[in-house]
């Protein structure tokens, strides 16, 4: 068969009529099709808000952040008002004696006013303002407050998960928070949301039994120092008791750079309460493990949840556990660039790997734009590409409308090179694509 040149791809080619209608259809498609956020630290109302407003009641150690004040203190925007006003000139605990509308002011002024707002996090300001029908030329932020003021935060959601096209929400519940813990004891049915699905947190079982053993004990749960077989029941009857408290989807944890998993002599308490405990229970409970990989914390504490950076992990370990755990599914992210290749070229070595999202310092474009690619020419849709990690609930619009059209143009430049073999792409094909990488790869990967 006469092969057809006049579909190939050649970058610096003016795109045909089928390209250009290819990526119209694409961008369209991906923009519209709702998407399950995998991974965010969000919460329903029952968690209780600490933003006034005129409806709702405030909780000040509420945990469901929303509104301009939460999305200008966001730590990300903190981090980057100390590139612009350094602490020899604001100290840091000065900046922390601010009301939240004061810290606000502070950024707005010195990331929004005096300078172009041109980093991804303050442009995601800007973006969310723009969707939610406010403007962004607005230059004081008395207006923006007035229309947040007026609104109620469960409506909000509905109206934001609405605007983003988010189906569902999934949070971070950190067990060994005591203001979460806390909340889940007093009022069980506080994550009792349809919008919503809990994940069971628990970063200091692995990353430091040491601190987690005592407050087991604490708990009520019999455990030992040593990781002796009633210890290692213990956990496991720990586990249990969440996992069914929260109807937890998956367990997750955050690693440090340091994680290693050598295997069944790896005798260290972290890898011993992994291998013995976390990972039969949630075999049992045939739920998945997500680990996060590679944040440093606390490399500048005065920051507080900005201070946090990344370095290189070790993607070997996570070929080791999926290897010896071949009765477990891992969704794993790590937050290294360097890391991202060798992560995708292990997901095609074990199915029970799932890669998700351009994760903290990856979820910029030019980053979403060469993992999303690479991923795709490794996986084909075999991945989740993005999660939000959202933190304040108006951020799932911004993260999502920026990373859908990175993901949009993506997807068409690939579907364009599948064309040049003289394969058509139908708008089916690209439909079923698009749920797939948004919904159905995170969902199928849910059930054993
Ligand atoms: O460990 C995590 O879940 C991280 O995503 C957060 O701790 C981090 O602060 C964050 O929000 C990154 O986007
Ligand atoms: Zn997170």
């Amino acid at each position: 068969m006469k092969r057809s040149t006049s579909l190939r791809v050649d970058p610096s080619h003016t795109p045909t009529d089928r390209q250009t209608e290819l990526a119209r259809i694409v961008h369209s498609t991906v923009h519209s099709t709702p998407v399950w956020d995998l991974h965010t630290h969000l919460y329903p109302t029952g968690f209780g808000s600490p933003v006034p407003t005129v409806s709702d009641s405030v909780d000040p150690q509420g945990l469901s952040l929303w509104g301009i004040d939460e999305l200008l203190t966001y730590h990300y925007l903190v981090a980057e008002v100390y590139r612009v006003v350094p602490a020899t000139r604001l100290p840091y605990e000065q900046f922390w004696r601010m009301s939240k509308s004061e810290q606000a002011d502070h950024i707005w002024k010195n990331l929004f006013v005096d300078r172009t707002p041109l980093s991804e996090a303050c442009r995601g300001v800007l973006t969310t303002l723009s969707l939610l029908g406010l403007d962004p030329n607005e230059r004081n932020l008395d207006n923006h407050r007035k229309w947040f003021a007026e609104q109620s935060l469960d409506s909000h959601i509905d109206r934001v998960m609405d605007t983003a096209r988010v189906s569902r929400i999934t949070m971070t519940n950190a067990v060994f928070d005591d203001n979460e813990r806390e909340r889940w004891l007093a009022t069980p049915s506080a994550g009792a949301d349809a919008r919503f699905e809990a994940v069971l947190r628990f970063d200091p079982l692995l990353r430091d039994w040491h601190s987690a053993g005592p407050k087991l004990r604490e708990w009520g749960y019999e455990v030992d120092q040593d990781l002796d077989d009633k210890t290692i029941g213990e956990i496991r009857r720990f586990l249990r008791d969440w996992i069914g408290r929260m109807n937890a989807i998956y367990c997750a944890v955050s690693l440090p750079p340091s994680f290693r998993y050598r295997g069944a002599e790896d005798r260290s308490p972290g890898s011993t309460v992994f291998r013995e405990a976390v990972l039969p229970t949630l075999a049992e409970a045939g739920l998945p493990m997500a680990m996060m990989i590679g944040s440093r914390l606390q490399v500048n504490p005065s920051l507080k949840d900005g201070g946090d950076t990344v370095e290189n992990s070790d993607v070997a370990s996570v070929v080791q556990l999926c290897s010896d755990f071949p009765d477990n599914r891992f969704l794993c992210t790590m937050l290294a660039r360097e890391n991202q290749h060798e992560l995708a070229v292990a997901a095609r070595k074990f199915g029970n790997l799932m890669v998700f999202g351009c994760w903290w310092f990856l979820n910029n474009p030019s980053l979403v734009e060469e993992i999303t690619r690479m991923r795709l020419e490794l996986l084909g849709t075999t991945f989740v590409p993005q999660h939000s990690d959202a933190r304040v609930l108006d951020q799932l619009i911004y993260k999502w409308d920026h990373s859908r059209s990175i993901i949009a143009k993506v997807l068409a430049d690939k579907y364009a090179d599948v064309e040049a073999t003289g394969r058509r792409v139908s708008e089916t094909d690209i439909q079923r694509d698009v749920q797939h990488l948004l919904h159905g790869a995170f969902a199928d990967f849910l059930t054993p």
